[in-house]
């Protein structure tokens, strides 16, 4: 048990270096080219001389001399250091500048779609998102910015829904089922009980979150009974019967060193007889290298039958997981993810990579130790946490 573990760890907001390193990024494009703008003037013939062979030539003369202009022009210092802070400066063409100034929108050419699309994937990369999914990110995003008509004025509002559309799609990729749906539909056609069958890793918050779904399931008038098959930790069986104490379910437990699939049946023949909707089988904390642990846990598949086996894995742990997981589903079929300590997560990459790593839906965050910190995952979800709602206008 991580009792202590948990005490130490460090609560902090959700997503907070995606927020942070994305609106940045999306900022330090939208800024740069304001201040451009500031400084291009507002003669008309500026305009039709932006497309000039010369002009062209100009445009990188007077990138390459930006640093200078701002160091001397005290306005700018501020906007430099904004640009510093956000690590990427995505930068419009002069040409591309002035048009939009005139014309009122404003359409990337293909360097400067690169350059935002690196940036803001290379903002991703700093947060923990892996390299194939921010890869897959990028090409989604690609394909929202190129040829799109932006309006000059609100253009970082703009690229904001950008960057979301995009974010969703990448996250929508896999859908999992909703538990507490699944469940109802199940009950309401009398195949109960529901079986779900939680393992992962030593310490990552199965019991605990089995003590929020059963929070949960009670909470919406579904019975459930918990299984206390985790026979090998220490104080596991008492955490699990003082979690069920004070939810107010059911618990069926045996003495350490007992099978653990035998109590899962003892559980569901207990569900059965007492018209009990739910059960909600424990397991011993166990890594994807311990055999032995392996083979109890496909007996315990073998003798219960989970209709939804879900892995429980710390958001901490990053893209790791994805590993681990392979490695558990070449053993035992897994049908979904929670993933938990999202609270403590100061990157999140992980949240965002891993259904795209495994092709296996996150069901659920964990974001606290109550039994009320458990969140139904969603895309928009994960989109709103980390990037604000474009304002209107
Ligand atoms: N901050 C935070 N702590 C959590 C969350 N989920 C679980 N914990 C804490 O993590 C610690 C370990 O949780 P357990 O539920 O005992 O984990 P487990 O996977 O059952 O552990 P083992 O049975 O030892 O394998 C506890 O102190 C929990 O309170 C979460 O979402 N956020
Ligand atoms: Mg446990």
């Amino acid at each position: 048990m991580l009792l202590q573990a948990a005490d130490e760890l460090q609560v902090i907001g959700l997503f907070d270096a995606l927020r942070k390193k994305l609106s940045n990024a999306i900022k330090g494009f939208a800024h740069k080219e304001e201040e451009e703008l500031e400084g291009s003037g507002s003669k008309q013939e500026e305009v039709a001389a932006a497309d000039s062979p010369e002009s062209k030539k100009e445009e990188s003369a007077l990138q390459r001399e930006e640093p200078k202009k701002e160091t001397m022009n005290g306005k700018k210092v501020e906007a430099a250091k904004n640009a510093k802070d956000a690590q990427h400066v995505v930068e419009l063409g002069i040409a591309t500048k002035i048009k939009s100034r005139f014309i009122g929108s404003v359409t990337l050419n293909e360097k400067e779609v690169d350059n935002f699309v690196d940036a803001i994937g290379k903002s991703m990369l700093e947060s923990d998102v892996s390299y194939d999914t921010a890869a897959y990110f990028e090409q989604m995003l690609k394909n929202e910015v190129s040829g799109r008509k932006f309006s000059s004025n609100g253009i970082e509002e703009e690229m904001l829904g950008v960057v979301r559309e995009a974010l969703e799609k990448t996250l929508s990729e896999t859908k999992g089922i909703d538990l507490l749906q699944f469940s109802k539909e199940r009950v309401s056609q009398g195949m109960k009980p529901v079986k779900i069958l939680f393992l992962g890793p030593n310490g990552t918050g199965k019991t605990t979150t089995i003590a929020k779904l059963a929070y949960m399931f009670k909470s919406s008038g579904i019975a459930c009974v918990m299984a206390a098959s985790d026979t090998f930790r220490a104080a596991a069986i008492e955490q699990t019967e003082f979690h069920a104490n004070k939810i107010g379910v059911p618990v069926i437990k045996s003495t350490y060193g007992a099978d653990p699939a035998s109590i899962a049946f003892d559980a569901i023949a207990y569900a059965k007889a007492h018209g009990i909707d739910i059960v909600l089988i424990d397991s011993a904390g166990r890594q994807d290298t311990n055999k032995s642990l392996l083979k109890e846990m496909e007996k315990i598949v073998r003798v219960a039958k989970p209709d939804i086996t879900l892995y429980v894995g710390e958001s901490i742990s990053g893209n790791a997981i994805a590993k681990q997981i392979m490695e558990f589903s070449k053993t035992i079929k897994i049908d979904g993810i929670i993933l938990t300590k999202l609270d403590c997560d100061a990157k999140g990459g992980g949240a965002v990579s891993i259904s795209h790593l495994t092709g296996i839906p996150i069901l659920y965050f964990g974001t606290g130790e109550s039994y009320d910190a458990l969140v139904r995952y969603s895309p928009q979800f994960v989109v709103d946490s980390i990037l604000p709602e474009p304002k209107a206008g």
